[in-house]
């Protein structure tokens, strides 16, 4: 096959490339149908007795996510990080982090997964790096350097001795050997020190995809020495790695506190919208982007089936920095118009994902701060942009004013969120719908009820998820209805986010008590708890104390106990999964909501051609009698599936029951 004939093949709708007839819609691709399970692998399993999960933990694993049946895995990073964020803070984007393992126990788990069908989709953290990133300490040494050899230059008004250090600096940066007459100077003489020194130092560790030696060097004389035309060259490309300005401006980070971090040896701020270890990259260096691509085509080689992309909607910044107006947010995000999705992320996500997509790789974005209509902008398959996308909507519905607001769950406005994000990609976009991930909690404890109905809700929740237009993902533990865990001491929390929270609250005269509840309700810690394995100790996790406490739950909520017992919510997960793959209705039919204003039940159908699906979910511990009189219900005659098993009562739905029935089309 010729390569043009390849690409199109691989771009074209399924129903061009798979003969007529065989697509449901024109805009399918076969990914859709698929199911995804996202791992994190701290807290997955661990067989090197460390307490950490690690990659042989992973493979160790796989003919478990076979059997419940998903179709791939996203692993968050597992790239070398010091782990301020458990990885979203990389160091070393080629390697693997040496408490997960090595890059021969990535490549034995990529072909274990291969091997049954199942792809590797890897997380890309590319908004920013660890600041131990070798491109951020390269960065910083010569923003150094360029300090210090302008507090040596002679001031202007000493007008000859200022040309003669400029002059001289300027060659010696460029690597020539200046004039002997020209070098008498105590300045020059410390600035011939600093610049051996850097050079010294660099040479030892210049990072891959950053300017040579030269290049760095010889723009840094003609930006500081000049004459007027090699300084506005030098000047007029933005050629930093990462963003810095000489004067902070009033953004604010999402981890709270302000986005920018004095770095003193350089006089200047640099900007980090999550922790002050997270740099953000510029994206409007071309060099950058290159760069990262040549970083993302490794990884291709390498195998892998896909990229999650982290915060991909926050790359492009305004780059005249503008403080930001109108009432500050209490806990962070100040000013997130001027650094998220910008009109350049687009068109920077397009050149990211050229390779991506000409190679047939899938790719999902996580876009913080964008709304369902502007979802289909990132997901419209003539945009070229990405396969799809995970909104917010529906997660923030029980915190409505920041991430550590407490307010209750109220059911409309879930409703709200989803009909609004259904409805604006039907036909036009897809989505990632999740209810869980790292950065979340437990949905039974969100959503439904963890101490009557953790097994009923728990199954409810996963009819929603498999329901809906969009992609599932599965995120570890969901499947087996794990719940929240309780934070009793300051000491029990981990996650940076949730620390840097409880220590401002607290600081700023919040009772540590009411604080480690907020942290109770909302760290992401709940979700990233060990996975439960089994009633042995440590949840079959470790042989180790794991790095974050197992819930105590965990010798009646694990899944060898799940997959046991017929009636679990793991039985459940495992029937959905091949539900969704064979009804397309499921998969492509569009959404209705009925009953908007019920407060108990969210109730909806899904339409493709003649066939109608109706979704009944009780989200109360009470049952619920359908409306009676109703037309809604009207043409419903079989019931395709219930979570209380095919004999359903035709009036109510009982405590936390789905149900889903079809016509006969
Ligand atoms: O999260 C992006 C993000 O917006 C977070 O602020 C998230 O919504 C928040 O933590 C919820 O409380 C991604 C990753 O998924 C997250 O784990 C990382 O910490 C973050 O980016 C920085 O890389």
């Amino acid at each position: 096959m010729s390569h043009t004939h390849l690409l199109a093949s691989l771009l074209l709708p399924l129903s061009l490339t798979a003969g007529a007839g065989a697509s449901p819609v024109p805009y399918a691709r076969p990914w859709h149908k698929q199911v995804v399970y996202q791992i994190y692998p701290r807290s997955f399993a661990d067989t090197d007795g460390d307490g950490v999960g690690d990659l042989r933990g992973i493979t160790s694993k796989i003919d478990y996510l076979q059997r419940l049946g998903v179709d791939a895995v996203w692993l968050s990073p597992v790239y070398r990080s010091p782990n301020y964020d458990n990885g979203y803070d990389i160091s070393d984007y080629l390697d693997i982090d040496p408490s997960f393992g090595t890059l021969a126990d990535w490549e034995a788990l990529r072909d274990t997964l291969h091997a049954r069908g199942m792809k590797l989709i890897m997380d890309l953290v590319v908004n920013h790096t660890s600041d131990s990133h070798p491109w951020f300490l390269q960065e910083q040494r010569l923003k150094t350097l360029e300090r210090q050899l302008g507090i040596l230059a002679p001031p202007a008004s000493d007008a000859g001795r200022a040309v003669a250090f400029g002059t001289a600096v300027g060659t010696l940066l460029h690597g020539g050997a200046p004039a002997v007459d020209t070098m008498v100077d105590a300045p020059y003489e410390a600035a011939r020190k600093l610049v051996a020194s850097f050079r010294a130092e660099s040479a030892r560790a210049l990072p891959a995809g950053y300017p040579s030696l030269e290049a760095q060097l010889g723009r840094l004389g003609d930006k500081l020495f000049g004459n007027a035309s090699q300084r506005r060259a030098a000047l007029a490309e933005n050629h930093d790695f990462y963003i810095w300005r000489e004067h902070a401006n009033n953004w604010t980070s999402l981890f709270g506190g302000p986005a920018w971090h004095a770095v003193e040896p350089t006089g200047l701020y640099y900007m980090a919208e999550f922790s002050v270890h997270q740099p953000d990259l510029n994206w409007a260096n071309p060099a950058v982007r290159k760069a990262i691509s040549t970083m993302v085509h490794t990884w291709i080689e390498r195998g892998v089936d896909g990229f999650r992309m982290d915060v991909i909607d926050f790359i492009a910044k305004d780059h005249s920095f503008p403080d930001a107006q109108g009432p500050k947010p209490p806990k962070g995000g100040f000013g997130m118009e001027h650094f998220v999705n910008r009109a350049e992320a687009h068109a920077y996500v397009r050149e990211l994902v050229r390779e991506i997509r000409q190679r047939g790789l899938q790719t999902v974005g996580e876009v913080p701060g964008v709304s369902p209509a502007q979802a289909v902008d990132y997901t419209a398959p003539e945009r070229a942009e990405l396969g799809e996308v995970f909104l917010f909507g529906h997660v923030s519905v029980d915190r409505p004013a920041d991430r550590w607001d407490t307010s209750p769950f109220v059911l409309t406005a879930l409703k709200t969120e989803i009909a609004a994000q259904q409805r604006a990609i039907h036909g036009r976009g897809w989505i990632a719908n999740y209810l869980e991930n790292h950065d979340q909690v437990r949905v039974v404890s969100r959503f439904g009820d963890p101490v009557r109905f953790r097994v009923e809700s728990s199954k409810m929740l996963a009819t929603l998820l498999f329901t809906l237009e969009g992609r599932p993902y599965i995120y570890q533990g969901q499947e087996i209805g794990m719940t929240d865990t309780i934070f009793r001491e300051a000491s029990d929390i981990r996650d940076v986010e949730a620390r840097n929270f409880y220590v401002e609250a607290t600081a700023t005269g919040m009772d540590p008590n009411a604080a480690l509840r907020v942290v109770t309700a909302r760290s992401r810690d709940n979700t990233r708890t060990p996975m439960q394995w089994n009633a042995s100790a440590n949840a079959g996790f470790s042989s180790h104390t794991p790095w974050l406490a197992v819930n105590t739950n965990y010798p009646s909520v694990n899944v060898d106990q799940a997959v046991a017992d017929a009636a679990s919510p793991w039985h459940v997960y495992e029937k959905l999964i091949h539900l969704r793959r064979d009804n397309d209705v499921l998969v492509y039919g569009a959404f209705d909501l009925l009953w908007p204003e019920h407060e108990r039940v969210m109730a909806y159908t899904r339409k493709l051609g003649k066939r109608t699906a109706w979704v009944l979910l009780n989200f109360s511990g009470e049952a619920q009698p359908l409306p009676s009189g109703d037309r809604a219900l009207d043409g419903a005659k079989r019931v395709l599936f219930d979570t209380y098993g095919p004999a359903a009562p035709t009036d109510a739905l009982r405590p936390f029951e789905a149900r889903i029935l079809v016509n006969e089309g």
